[in-house]
């Protein structure tokens, strides 16, 4: 008795397991993408590094975006690479107000595909 509950239980766990949903191979790899922003180094002075790093893949390119209440502005992209160096005008999306910066990356994967991420927003007062 004991013995053929323990055998079915086995099974219907065995069951459950196999009927599990395969998880696509892309969701293993989908990248985090950080933005930060930080001030750029003398002779820099009032200039401002942005650095774009993902847990899996290469920052190949990024575009910059002010986040507002009904519409994102675009503010500027690198196209090659994961950091640029701009003014601090360049990020002041609100004149007079704190400024919300994103990053879209695009991030090349180790597969040699492409795929488009969102960062998280850096707080700040340019300009
Ligand atoms: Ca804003
Ligand atoms: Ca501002």
């Amino acid at each position: 008795m004991r013995f053929s509950r323990a055998v079915g239980l086995a099974a219907a766990f065995g069951l459950a397991t196999g009927a599990l949903p395969a998880v696509p191979a892309a969701a293993a790899v989908t990248p985090v993408c950080t933005l930060t922003i930080g001030a750029a180094y003398p002779p820099y002075q009032g200039y401002y590094l942005l650095h774009v790093g993902c847990t899996v893949g290469n920052v190949v390119s990024f575009s910059v975006h002010g986040s507002d209440v009904w519409d994102d502005d675009w503010l500027f992209t690198q196209r090659d690479g994961y950091e640029i160096i701009v003014d601090g005008g360049r990020l002041n999306e609100d004149p007079g107000a704190g400024d919300e910066i994103y990053a879209k990356a695009t991030v090349r994967l180790p597969d040699g595909s492409t795929l488009n991420v969102g960062t998280n927003k850096v707080h700040g007062r340019w300009g």
